[in-house]
Parts: structure tokens; C-alpha cells; sequence
């Protein structure tokens, strides 16, 4: 059984979103400003809709932590949707049907697989559950996670390096900068960040979205995370199901990622050297921070491609699944880009798979044998 899990629940403009989280060890001190900072760094970013007015998204804690610190309980974790005052009718729980029925179905999206395969005639129904919006509660859980592993001397940050085709250059970018919370995009070349500005404005005129991507970056963690003995054991496996299971997430990476299979081995492996105090060191992070499925002590780097979002404003060619004719798909309020959101869900799925690796390779029912279990591992490894 797994030594950390958690399910969330909630549509998005029902009356909130919950989550419960099983398997923090008690003793952990919780600082909830730190993942109501997260959860307001994910409303942010140019290019968002008008719910993001609408919402100040905080976590509200409703078992498991007591005078700030866990106690080894299932924590719950709700945000409220402050929309929800606005939709009692549609989305009433016990209510009659009110309200026009989505039909003209949005390619890319959910709506008409959902549909067919839940038996509905209303694509609200599934759009509901499929929305992004969801992504504010698992930022809560990854936020916990975050405390968990801050105690752990691990941190997790994330940046944007590309949007509709305009990329950073790396160059430009000081890697310290990254997790400052300084960027309205989460992206730290101001260059290329006024360009993607500039873009999204452009297919916010256009009636259009854009999508990109982002990297999350894992430092402290101890070598040895994960394992080479079974698939399912393998962590780049775990982080990359993780990620590719954030809303519409397309392709995800590690470390050189896709350049692996255009470049020559000697130009791919991170060459080792040994360092005057015996220890083994590595001028480079090609691998992003992991060899035969286990973290190798270096940063651990994955990146996420996001697709556009699939509400356009100029809608595409659809079908109506009430009347079987030729639609165009149905337009919702919805955001023109929404890559440095997902660059904070990112780090919280990032922030859940190591935690999850922590635990089991250190997990106790207290923090003080957490950390007893790291300490006495560093001392062996000189990790
Ligand atoms: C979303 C549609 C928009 C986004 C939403 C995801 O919401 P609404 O339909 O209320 O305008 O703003 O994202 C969030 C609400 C959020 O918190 O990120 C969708 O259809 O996926």
C-alpha cells in the first residue's frame, strides 16, 4: 500500500474543491501561508480569464493538523469556489434541471468522449470534473507535500521556458532567480517573457489560445530515490505519470529529454570526477538528476508541454450531440493561456513524487525518525 496517497474532489463551480491527504508523518509544523502563497501564484500569470477575479483561492485545513502541526491523520484540505454563488441553479445538487444543456462539443477537449462514455446529454457533466480548475487542490496537496519536504531540505521551483513558440534563452537566465516569485509569467529571461506577453495578447485579439512549456526543478535530493529493480519502482516513471497526468499535458521530459536521441553518447552522459575529498562530482546535468530510475544526488529537471486550451473564442468546427448537426464548438469564459498555472501544478506533482519517494524510503509515523532515517543515509552515502 502505498506510504502516501491523497484523492481530491469537487467540480468547478460547485462549492468547493476538497482533498484528502494520507500518510504525512506526524510532527511536521505546517506553515499554510506558505501553499496559500502557491495558491495564488497559480490564479496568476498574463493570459488568465475572469474567474481568476472572481476566486482568492485559500486552503482551508479541516482535519488532520492540530496547533500547526500534523498528528499523522488524514489531513483535509478544501478550497472554496467563491463562483459557485453564481451558478446555485446550474450546478444545484438536488434541484431541478436549469439552465441551457452543453451540446456543441469542444475538440480537444473532454466533452464528447466524456459524454458518450458516462452516458450524459449535457457536456456540463463532464466539463465540470475536467476543468483545470481542479488543479487548486492538488496545488494545496503538493503545497503540504512542499512542507514536508522544506523539513527534508528539499525544495521545489518551476519556470516557463516557452509559450506559442517563443522560448527563453538560457543564457539570460540566473538559475538562482527561479523560485523568487518575481516573474507575472513564472519566467525569468525578461526578454522573452515581454514576447510571450506580446503573443498572448496577440491570440487574445485573435480569438485564439496558446499553450507552451515549463520546467520544474527538485533541489536537495538525496541520491538513491526510486529504484532500477521493478518498472513501477523507476521514479523518472513516477514523476513522468505524474506530470502527464496535470490537465492537458502533452509530452513531458527529463533532463536532455528528447535531444538524447539526436546527440552522440559522449555528448549526452554526465561525465564523473572525483573530488579532493573522495567524493564523485559531475560538471553537468544532462540526465536531470536521474540514471537507472533513481535520483543520482544532482537537481532533478522535467518539463512539461502543455497543449492550448481547447475553449476557443473563435471556436472550431464541431457537432451539436442534441441535434447531430455541424456546430461550432461552444465558447465558455476561459483563459487565452494558462502555462505558468501549470508550471505551479507542475511543482506541486513533482513535490507529491518525491515526497511519496521520501516516505518510502525513510517513512516513519514521526518526523523526528524521517529525519533520524536521512541523516543516518547521508552519513553512509555521503550523499
Ligand atoms: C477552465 C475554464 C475557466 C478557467 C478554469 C479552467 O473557468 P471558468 O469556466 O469558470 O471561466 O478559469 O480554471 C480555473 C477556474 C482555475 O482555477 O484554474 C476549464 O474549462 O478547464
Amino acid at each position: 500500500m502505498a506510504g502516501l496517497r491523497f484523492l481530491t474532489a469537487g467540480e468547478s463551480h460547485g462549492q468547493c474543491l476538497t482533498a484528502i491527504v494520507e500518510g504525512i508523518p506526524a510532527g511536521l509544523q505546517v506553515d499554510i501561508e506558505a501553499i496559500n502563497r502557491d495558491l495564488a501564484r497559480r490564479q496568476q500569470g498574463y493570459g488568465r480569464g475572469g474567474r481568476m477575479k472572481i476566486e482568492t483561492d485559500k486552503a482551508d485545513v479541516l482535519s488532520g493538523i492540530r496547533f500547526g502541526e500534523t498528528m499523522g491523520d488524514p489531513v483535509t484540505l478544501r478550497v472554496v469556489n467563491r463562483d459557485w454563488q453564481n451558478w446555485t441553479d446550474r450546478m444545484s445538487v438536488f434541484g431541478h434541471e436549469f439552465g441551457d444543456k452543453v451540446t456543441a462539443v469542444r475538440p480537444g477537449h473532454a466533452d464528447l468522449t466524456g459524454v458518450l462514455k458516462y452516458d450524459r446529454d449535457d457536456a456540463r457533466d463532464i466539463l465540470e470534473r475536467a476543468s483545470a480548475r481542479e488543479t487548486a487542490t492538488r496545488v494545496a496537496v503538493g503545497g503540504l507535500c512542499k512542507e514536508f519536504l522544506r523539513a527534508c531540505g528539499i525544495e521545489v521551483v518551476s519556470h516557463v521556458v516557452k509559450i506559442g513558440g517563443i522560448a527563453v534563452d538560457e543564457g539570460r537566465i540566473d538559475r538562482d532567480e527561479i523560485g523568487s516569485g518575481t516573474s507575472e509569467l513564472n519566467c525569468y529571461d525578461a526578454v522573452a517573457e515581454e514576447a510571450m506577453k506580446e503573443r498572448i495578447s496577440q491570440a487574445m485579439q485573435e480569438g485564439d489560445t496558446l499553450g507552451g512549456v515549463f520546467e520544474v526543478i527538485v533541489r536537495g535530493v538525496p541520491l538513491g530515490l526510486g529504484s532500477h529493480i521493478q518498472w513501477d519502482k523507476r521514479l523518472d516513471g513516477r514523476l513522468a505519470q505524474a506530470m502527464m497526468a496535470i490537465q492537458a499535458i502533452k509530452g513531458v521530459e527529463i533532463g536532455a529529454g528528447f535531444q538524447c536521441g539526436e546527440l552522440p553518447g559522449s555528448r549526452i552522459h554526465d561525465e564523473m570526477f572525483m573530488d579532493g575529498e573522495q567524493n564523485v562530482y559531475r560538471k553537468t546535468n544532462r540526465a536531470g538528476g536521474l540514471e537507472g530510475g533513481m535520483s543520482n544526488g544532482e537537481e532533478i529537471v522535467v518539463r512539461a508541454c502543455m497543449k492550448p486550451i481547447p475553449t476557443l473564442m473563435k471556436p472550431l468546427h464541431s457537432v451539436d450531440i442534441a441535434s447531430g448537426q455541424p456546430v461550432l464548438a461552444c465558447k465558455e469564459r476561459s483563459d487565452v493561456c494558462a502555462v505558468s498555472a501549470a508550471s505551479v501544478v507542475g511543482e506541486a506533482m513533482a513535490a507529491m513524487v518525491i515526497a511519496e519517494a521520501m516516505l518510502d524510503k525513510f517513512g516513519g509515523d514521526a518526523m523526528c525518525d524521517v529525519l533520524a532515517a536521512i541523516e543516518a543515509y547521508k552519513g553512509r552515502v555521503q550523499a
